[in-house]
């Protein structure tokens, strides 16, 4: 028997906006932006265009800045030609009556000399590299050694981050979704294995969410909070990161969202990616003392997706992998038609091949 699906395809409204169904597609690196700009182009806008039957659809994680992109061919969100290659993006899937989010990124240490500007370290709350691979010209490398930042350089990146939102806005995106998962600049500041500094920014937990708030509190100036989500991820190991007590980091953090009414709390339950169970976490607990919409990811199925909500555990339904596979998983959830397998080799960089041309159900 199959379940009564009825429930993924109740509307929501998601602050001032109705989404169609709890279904959103999760953020997704593709690694197929313009060499040379890192500019969205014709291609992008055609795959999030299939894709639009999504309630809700974030764009794969867009870098703020130069410093802020850690693998290559990424789409950016700092320059003029990349705002006008959104605009392409965002035009396609409003056509098709979705609405979209951009995430915004800034991988800290997780880059490598040859993407930063002239050619200098990533940053990072502390000089310590991880041990960790990314994605260049030639083929997979172990990331470089980051430097400190220093306060002048961390009000300069929350600058970046205002210029970011600005530039999102203009291109008419629905909304933003901040980065603050899988090791990553915010991440990287919230947990105590990435943050050793002995200033404002490190030690108590009120001082590691300092960062992490600046960037929330800079794009709420740019933002209503209706339109402002986050995605975090308390217990993921992804990109060599972990926290001695995540509980003792998140529910402050998420009480300090709440505070601010931000829309939505992204969350990636377990190992991104990976085992939904590598480590205990209260996530219905963190739900409880977040006020606006819970966004559940990690390895839902159809089943999975249909009891969370049922249960009341989540508001929304986040699914990767099987958006990447199948551009119409919207109707294929609704039917309980078989899912096309996602092809691994084509995730990051190439063309339409393992990107647009994967196949919607006939008829
Ligand atoms: C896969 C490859 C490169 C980046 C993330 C933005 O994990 C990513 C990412 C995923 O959030």
């Amino acid at each position: 028997m199959t379940q009564d699906a009825s429930i993924l395809f109740s509307p929501f409204r998601l602050g001032d906006i109705e989404l169609k169904n709890r279904i959103v597609m999760a953020p997704l690196t593709r690694n197929r932006a313009t060499h040379g700009t890192d500019a969205p182009n014709d291609l992008n806008a055609e795959y999030y265009h299939q894709r639009a039957s999504a309630g809700l659809l974030i764009s794969e994680a867009s870098q703020i800045s130069q410093q802020g992109q850690g693998y290559i061919w990424t789409p950016g969100i700092y320059s003029q030609a990349q705002v006008e290659g959104w605009k392409k993006v965002i035009e396609a899937v409003h056509k098709a009556g979705g609405r979209i989010f951009i995430q915004l990124w800034h991988v800290g240490r997780i880059s490598h000399v040859s993407l930063q500007p002239h050619g200098g370290a990533p940053v990072a709350p502390s000089a310590t590299r991880a041990n960790s691979k990314t994605f260049i010209a030639g083929g997979f490398a172990d990331v470089s050694e980051p430097h400190a930042l220093t306060a002048d350089e961390i009000k300069a990146i929350v600058r970046d981050y205002v210029a970011a939102a600005e530039n999102a806005k203009k291109a008419g995106f629905d909304g933003v979704e901040i980065h603050a998962a899988n090791g990553y600049l915010i991440d990287q500041f919230l947990k105590d294995k990435t943050n050793h500094r002995t200033d404002a920014y490190g030690g108590s937990v009120e001082n590691r969410l300092r960062f992490p708030l600046e960037v929330v509190d800079a794009i709420l100036g740019v933002w209503p909070r209706e339109r402002v989500g986050i995605r975090l991820s308390p217990v993921t190991p992804a990109n060599d990161i972990a926290d001695s007590d995540p509980a003792k980091v998140f529910f402050p953090f998420v009480e300090q969202l709440s505070a601010r009414g931000l829309v939505y709390i992204h969350v990636i339950e377990g190992a991104t990616g990976g085992p939904r169970d590598i480590a205990p976490f209260d996530y219905v607990g963190l739900r409880k003392s977040f006020s606006g919409a819970y966004i559940a990811n990690n390895g839902y199925t159809r089943d999975l997706a249909i009891e969370t909500l049922r249960e009341n555990r989540a508001d929304l339904i986040a699914f990767g992998k099987p958006f990447i596979s199948n551009p119409d998983l919207v109707e294929r959830l609704r039917r309980a038609a078989p899912l096309n397998p996602p092809q691994q080799e084509t995730f990051y960089g190439g063309g339409a091949h393992g990107y647009t041309d994967y196949p919607a159900l006939a008829g």
